[in-house]
């Protein structure tokens, strides 16, 4: 439907997914049906465009009642075959109480998994929930383990903080940009074209891909996957020699210097060239401009999804310390912004940690099939705000976890996902676009008014909601699990000392939050033990760790195999928006990027079938060549729905869940895969 100008309102919104640019939106009503949902002319970040995925999903299935799930339903077929039958909501909490507090009784709360992540971020949506579950006193399965908790492992050793990044506002002054291991034409559209695009300063890319972001920056050092370590130690070989460590900064705050020095010697730029396969007069280059600085230094997420993911990103992190590049104007590194306590949010208050009885025990997301499959281990599972089936690893063997009759499930959703379709219960999501909320930015520091457009799509309701109405069938007393949305939004707001209340947010849209932009570390206080920058940590050393990173890199694929990358796409975000059709027809059929020379040496060209298979699965997949790989490296992107899918399968059947070396997260780009001709 075109919007009819004359009777139309007009609200400002933002969006939640878990997206680096947090765009402003503007939904538009013409009598009382949304008839468009763009990006807010006024915003920032946004300027008036969605990304393309969002402008089709947003303004397509995900205001279709056809499309999304409407109603409580309750499983009727075998387990996994999709079968099911409506509820209502009373029965549908009062049942699963039923099971919760036979498993509680029989097994304890800790045979109750609660696997959840960031499908939406605003506030309460994602953190309010927790209090039912640390009421439970479930297991947790431990979230940033599916996505980047090396990197905070691995952060926090060095500097004490990972969640508290540079502020993209000091862009101005920075001469010096690099990013690492991030691919934001993809996965931050709109920070990549504006912030990025627009910077001054000379953009250095690191990434073993050509994308979109490395072919527009002014350097693209173009490593080995899982060398980076090796790549931090050369420039720093090449800064010392350069006479341009900071000396006197060093001194006053950081420890270990004394070991690190010894090492950087044999880490010249010819080895460098050899461990990462970048040439050294470009890594000289590089090094020396951003030691000059004043130089960013933004951590991208897939750094750490190796197998030395932790080693790689302390060793990144030396960088703005051992240059000064750090608490100064245009200095600084990034991983997330998303210290919520930088707005003054306080993130306890909302997750209510302190309604647990005892410890709440955690496990990682590698693990997480290996406990499905084990009756002792699991008798319940609940997901929500994550779609376990299509972006877990060990798929094959997580679904047939999935399928076991006795593992009570409660999914939560706003789409019949392929997790939805192992659940006993499903419990129907409402959008961002039908409740109040707040989202508070983790790249730009911004925190953006999340307001009601419209009522939730047939009964489903918010995430808060649904856990304030399980707390209730429970029969729990505690007056935390039952606190309004309302009430929560003004007493946050109180506290961000912006000088608002949720609805003058609301019409403001986003605000930046502080509003004056801030120097990273300004107070050089380190959260570390010794209060300094730890380039030597004797933390690391005691839960045996090295003291230092170390200069080394990931072994070489094994004879025949290729490494396999699966990062973002921007035709998805994650797995949401695989069952958007019109997205569906754009991204065609699953292919797998490859050098022309591998595909060559394997019989296989364009367009041909190709088997990809390792020792936890195989895939087939359409063979594209391109020349933004090098030799030895192949690329799926990730975030197709196995169900709508030929082979019912995606990516993540390939993938067996290696662990990184600190934090037990994932190091999916450390996948290893056989590719050959598919042979029906
Ligand atoms: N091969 C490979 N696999 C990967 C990765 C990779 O790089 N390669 N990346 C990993 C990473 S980094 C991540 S973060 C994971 C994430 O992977 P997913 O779990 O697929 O994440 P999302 O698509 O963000 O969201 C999950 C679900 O949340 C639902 N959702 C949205 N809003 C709401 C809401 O308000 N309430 C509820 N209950 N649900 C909602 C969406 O419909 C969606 O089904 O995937 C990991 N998997
Ligand atoms: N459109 C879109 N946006 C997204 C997402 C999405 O799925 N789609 N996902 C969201 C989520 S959950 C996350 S966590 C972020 C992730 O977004 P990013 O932080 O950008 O991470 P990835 O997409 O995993 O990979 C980014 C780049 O890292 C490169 N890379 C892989 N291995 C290595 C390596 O060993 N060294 C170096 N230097 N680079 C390497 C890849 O080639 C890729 O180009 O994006 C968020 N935004
Ligand atoms: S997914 Fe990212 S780029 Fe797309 S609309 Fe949302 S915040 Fe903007
Ligand atoms: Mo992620």
């Amino acid at each position: 439907m075109k919007p009819n100008l004359s009777n139309d309102i007009t609200i400002l919104t933002a969006c939640p997914r878990d997206c680096y640019d947090t765009c402003g939106i503007v939904v538009t009503k013409s009598n009382g049906e949304i008839v468009q949902v763009r990006g807010d002319p006024n915003h920032e970040v946004s300027r008036g465009k969605l990304c393309k995925k969002c402008s089709i999903a947003y303004n397509h299935e995900w205001i279709s009642p056809k499309a999304r799930l409407t109603q409580p339903l309750r499983r009727v077929g075998a387990k996994g075959e999709g079968k099911f039958e409506p509820v209502s909501w009373h029965v549908a909490c009062k049942e699963i109480a039923t099971r919760l507090k036979s498993i509680i009784s029989t097994n304890g709360p800790q045979a109750i998994l609660n696997a959840h992540y960031t499908g939406t971020i605003s506030l309460l949506a994602f953190l309010f929930p927790m209090r039912f579950f640390n009421k439970l006193g479930a297991t947790e399965v431990n979230p940033d383990t599916i996505c980047n908790m090396a990197g905070h492992v691995a952060l926090n050793y060095v500097y004490g903080n990972s969640l508290h990044g540079f502020d993209p506002r000091m862009v101005d002054s920075a001469k010096c940009i690099f990013v690492w291991g991030g691919n934001p034409s993809a996965s931050g559209p709109h920070v990549n074209q504006h912030w990025l695009g627009e910077a001054k300063a000379k953009i250095i890319v690191i990434d073993p891909v050509r994308t979109e972001t490395a072919e527009a920056a002014d350097i693209h050092l173009q490593l080995f996957p899982g060398s980076d370590a090796a790549l931090a130690y050369t420039m720093l070989n090449i800064i010392h020699r350069a006479r341009l460590i900071a000396y006197d900064f060093v001194k006053v705050n950081t420890l270990g210097w004394e070991e690190i020095e010894p090492v950087l010697a044999d880490c010249t730029p010819a080895w460098g060239e050899a461990m990462t396969g970048v040439p050294a007069a470009l890594i000289e280059e590089a090094a020396l401009i951003y030691a000059k600085g004043p130089s960013l230094l933004w951590l991208g997420q897939a750094l750490q999804r190796q197998p030395n993911g932790g080693n790689v990103m302390r060793a990144c992190a030396l960088l703005p310390a051992l240059t000064g590049n750090l608490a100064k104007l245009g200095a600084g590194f990034l991983y997330l912004n998303w210290d919520l306590s930088q707005r003054n949010i306080d993130d306890t208050y909302l997750a209510a940690p302190h309604l647990s009885t005892g410890t709440i025990p955690k496990i990682s997301h590698m693990d997480l099939a290996a406990y499905l499959e084990d009756t002792n281990k699991s008798r319940a599972l609940f997901a929500w705000n994550i779609n376990i089936a299509a972006s877990n690893p060990e798929q094959t063997r997580l679904r047939k976890a999935l399928a076991r009759e006795d593992l009570f499930t409660v999914v939560l959703d706003l789409f019949s996902t392929d997790t939805t379709d192992y659940a006993d219960f499903i419990l129907p999501a409402a959008s961002f676009l039908e409740f109040d909320d707040l989202i508070a930015g983790y790249f730009h520091l911004t925190l953006s008014a999340q307001v009601k457009a419209t009522e939730p799509i047939g009964q489903s309701l918010p995430n808060q909601e649904i856990f304030r109405r399980l707390a209730h069938a429970m029969g729990y007393s505690e007056p935390e699990l039952y606190e309004p949305d309302d009430v929560i939004l003004d007493k946050l707001m109180q506290k961000t000392d912006l000088g608002e209340n949720f609805s003058s947010l609301a019409a403001k849209g986003t605000m930046p939050v502080p509003k004056e932009p801030r120097i990273q570390f300004g107070d050089l206080v380190f959260a570390t033990p010794s209060g300094k920058i730890e380039l030597a940590s004797s933390a690391a050393e005691a839960d045996g760790y090295s003291r230092i990173p170390l200069p080394v890199t990931d072994q070489k694929p094994k004879d025949g195999y290729l490494r396999l990358l699966s990062p973002a796409t921007s035709w998805a975000l994650n797995s949401s928006f695989g069952n958007v059709s019109k997205i569906q027809s754009h991204a065609a059929e699953a292919t797998i990027l490859m050098h022309p020379e591998d595909a060559e040496e394997r019989s296989l060209k364009m367009g041909d079938d190709a088997l990809v298979s390792n020792a936890t699965g195989h895939l087939k997949l359409v063979v594209t060549t391109v020349n933004t790989l090098q030799r030895g490296v192949v690329l799926v992107s990730k975030g197709r729905w196995p169900k709508e899918e030929s082979q019912g399968i995606n990516i993540n059947v390939l993938n067996p869940g290696i662990k990184t070396d600190m934090g037990e997260s994932s190091a999916v780009h450390g996948v290893e895969v056989m590719v050959t001709r598919f042979e029906s």
